[in-house]
């Protein structure tokens, strides 16, 4: 309740920024950014998406959450973009807020503010929302895909490996959870469930991301093993929008 009304409190006043995590392509160039949501909170100070997003999942302050990361994500890559950085961005998005009738609008809303493609918008939705409710959370995509937003499976893995969503989500990207390919390089049993996910990925013609890749070995094993993205603290950490500007233009 605490959280709940804090985080009201925090939308409007300037306690939230959003953060970007750069995903590196195969040839090292950056494509897209993750957005994640960081509460500089009076007393606990920076915290991440995860500590304070679940105490509101389930209520209305998740959508204004939702609408106003979609907002300065789309302010924000309009900029990079008119600065000469093409780059995307994708935004985690819950089930509850998947189901929004209103989310159609508010995104073509957003984008045309800041005159940013649809095409530069991706949502995240997390495997396990596909498995266990792809009844409900499918045609809510396929509504969305007609609207013309891209999709990806967020956290492939964690629970399931259901490669079955795979095939039938309206899907162009699949981000392999951590927990696999953090081990990938390790176990050959990882390797060879990574590997297998990874070609019935790209039999379906999807882009396949590592998530959580933290050391250049790691990196080198998912590339070998035909992963077509990298994301992770050894690629680059959660950073402000300005931090991230820079980090793009360093000398490599
Ligand atoms: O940023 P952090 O590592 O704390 O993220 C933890 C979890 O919160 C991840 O599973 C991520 O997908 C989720 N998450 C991050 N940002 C958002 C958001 O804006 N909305 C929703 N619904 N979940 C988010
Ligand atoms: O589940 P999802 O991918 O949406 O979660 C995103 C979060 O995962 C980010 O906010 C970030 O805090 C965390 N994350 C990103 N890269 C790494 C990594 O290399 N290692 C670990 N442990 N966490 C990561
Ligand atoms: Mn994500």
């Amino acid at each position: 309740v605490t959280t709940l009304s804090q985080l009201g409190r925090a939308l409007a006043g300037h306690e939230l920024e959003l953060f970007y995590q750069p995903v590196r392509g195969a040839d090292a160039a950056v494509k897209s950014v993750e957005a994640l949501p960081r509460w500089h909170h009076p007393q606990r100070g920076l915290l991440e998406a995860g500590m304070f997003i679940p105490a509101v999942a389930h209520t209305s302050v998740a959508t204004a959450l939702t609408t106003w990361v979609l907002r300065q994500a789309a302010r924000q890559v309009a900029e990079w973009r008119a600065d000469g950085v093409q780059v995307s961005v994708s935004v985690n998005v819950s089930a509850r807020t998947l189901y929004n009738d209103a989310l159609p609008d508010v995104i073509r809303t957003v984008a045309a503010e800041y005159g940013l493609p649809l095409s530069a918008l991706e949502l995240e939705v997390a495997e396990a929302i596909l498995v266990r409710e792809s009844a409900r959370a499918i045609p809510a995509m396929l509504r969305l895909r007609d609207a013309g937003v891209g999709f990806c499976v967020d956290k492939f893995g964690a629970e399931y490996g259901a490669v079955s969503v795979l095939a039938e989500a309206p899907i162009q990207r699949v981000k392999i959870d951590q927990r696999f390919t953090g081990t990938a390089v390790e176990f050959p049993l990882a390797r060879a469930i990574v590997g297998g996910w990874i070609r019935v990925a790209h039999q379906l013609g999807l882009t396949v991301v590592a998530q959580g890749v933290e050391t250049p070995e790691a990196s080198r094993c998912l590339v070998d093993l035909g992963c077509d993205e990298m994301q992770g603290f050894g690629i680059g950490r959660p950073m402000p929008a300005a931090e991230l500007t820079r980090w793009l233009a360093r000398p490599s």
